[in-house]
């Protein structure tokens, strides 16, 4: 079995534990992909010392110099883009034409990190007082922990790592131990396009050890974390407590409303895609879908067709819809989530368990769901799942529908079907999310535009965009007094010293 590294102190090393885990191919677990580190505190304090080293090189390179680094990643990860959308499939389960969208981002992420290189604007401000200069500028914070998910293996890292290198800060990354293998191709890409080696370090191993080792380090001032609420409490409380930066991206429980005006046809396409892209493991997924009665029979009916029609398998064979999910425990969550909403009440109209059959006994599969007839306030429609379960709710106006949406713990995405354009623009100024999507689904981030939301989604922080610039850098003011005398800020004035 092929045994991989962390990247430490600029080499390829074992964990101080001599122990490692396994990553198999979720699509089928007889495929073995290689053992990987279980890293602890020791590798963590290694990589902090290491990082503190690239860190006084990095701040000093000059930013454009950095960006160029970052030109070069986005060169080589478009290069490589095939090969890591296949090992990304192979070890994360989601099709192909998912993982190549996931490189993309990468791509798109790097260049933007390249181009602001260049920019990483201050402001120059009129002193109130004569012969004095204002401005501000951005400086590199330090070493930032990044803690990042299964469900955008590449994508997620490069969101979190570009701009922080942009900036000139270290990085230590944790990825998700579902997806060691991505994090490995990304480290190497960053390696090969010149990033001084101690700027960058690769810790693999489990949230309790790795990662809780990096969010407790005091030497590490800045953390930025994707996953799940629970998790996100916990590192939020760490942080409070020792006084760190902190980037939260949690859950969601998005809603996609279709009015009795819309084009149906464009709604279904939209939530195939926004319900069960990504066997449902997206931060973004459509989890609801809110129908107007006049076209909620049609479309629940043509949805359940199309669903039948939705292929099961292996992401990297010809034709597949639908990856498998992540692990066992997920398939167990989600077993757990239909009991849920079939003891609640709702109607199971479809799927529900775990799929078998021709290519996928081997896999953690699972039915595409759909639950009619979904009460607000029943758990499935609380609750994040995380999984390919759609809830469906009947609504017969537009002020029901925005507070079905608004009524929930999360506000990551939503999304509105209508031609209506006042009903458009009511639903960007009252939907309490971070997105909201007109006539399309509630997935389709793009790299250059901020990206969060608010609630209990996240902590006020966005990534992505121009946003996240300002998340990994301090804002510096300076002041300069060239008038050759003492002048008191509020007492002195341009006329000079008050009586
Ligand atoms: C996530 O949902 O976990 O919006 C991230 C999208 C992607 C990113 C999603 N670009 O679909």
């Amino acid at each position: 079995m092929k045994t991989f590294k962390n990247f430490i102190g600029g080499k390829w090393q074992d964990p101080a534990s001599s122990e490692y885990f396994e990553n198999r191919n979720p699509a089928n677990c007889d495929d073995v992909i290689g053992q990987f580190p279980l890293s602890d505190q020791r590798d963590v304090d290694c990589a902090v010392q290491s990082a503190k080293r690239g860190f006084e090189i990095w701040r000093r390179t000059p930013a454009p110099a950095r960006g160029d680094v970052l030109r070069q990643v986005g060169d080589i990860l478009a290069k490589r883009k095939e090969e890591i959308a296949d090992l990304m499939t192979r070890e994360m389960g989601k099709p192909l034409l998912e993982t190549r969208g996931d490189v993309q981002e990468g791509i798109d992420t790097a260049y933007y990190a390249a181009s602001e290189g260049r920019r990483l604007f201050g402001r120059t401000v009129p002193s109130e007082l004569r012969n004095k200069w204002a401005m501000s500028f951005r400086r590199p914070i330090g070493v930032a922990g990044l803690i990042t998910p299964f469900n955008f293996p590449m994508a997620i890292p490069t969101w979190k790592s570009f701009p922080a290198l942009a900036c000139g800060n270290a990085v230590i990354l944790k990825p998700a131990e579902d997806v060691p293998h991505t994090a490995t191709a990304l480290v190497e890409v960053l390696l090969e396009a010149g990033l001084p080696p101690d700027v960058i370090q690769l810790v693999h191993g489990q949230g309790e050890s790795a990662g809780k080792a990096l969010v407790e380090h005091h030497e590490v001032p800045v953390i930025s974390f994707t996953g799940s609420t629970e998790t996100g409490r916990i590192v939020g409380e760490t942080c409070g407590r020792m006084h760190k930066r902190l980037s939260l991206e949690m859950g969601g429980k998005n809603a996609m409303i279709v009015f009795d005006d819309a084009d149906l046809d464009l709604a279904l396409d939209g939530v195939l895609w926004g319900a069960f892209g990504t066997t449902g493991q997206r931060c973004t997924a459509t989890s609801r879908l809110v129908i107007q009665d006049g076209v909620h029979d049609e479309l629940l009916s043509r949805l359940v067709e199309r669903v039948r029609t939705l292929k099961l398998g292996d992401g990297r064979a010809k034709g597949t819809d639908v990856g498998p999910l992540i692990n066992e425990p997920a398939v167990k969550k989600v077993e757990q989530y239909v009991d849920i909403g079939v003891s609640e009440g709702a109607d199971l109209l479809i799927g529900g368990r775990r799929a078998t059959g021709k290519g996928l006994d081997k896999g953690h599969f699972f039915e595409p769901t759909i639950f009619a007839r979904v009460e607000h306030g029943m758990r499935v429609e609380q609750e994040e799942i995380f999984g390919p379960v759609l809830s469906v709710i009947r609504v017969s106006s537009v002020d029901e529908a925005f507070a079905i949406n608004n009524g929930v713990k999360y506000g990551l995405s939503s999304s509105v079907y209508t031609r209506d354009v006042n009903v458009a623009f009511r639903a960007q100024l009252e939907l309490d999310n971070g997105i909201t999507y007109i006539n399309a689904p509630t997935i389709g981030a793009e790299a250059h535009l901020p990206f969060g939301g608010v609630k209990q989604t996240g902590n006020g922080h966005r990534e992505g965009g121009w946003e996240v610039y300002e998340f990994y850098s301090e804002t510096k003011v300076g002041y300069i007094d060239f008038s050759g005398q003492l002048q008191r800020a509020q007492i002195d004035n341009y006329l000079g010293t008050p009586d």
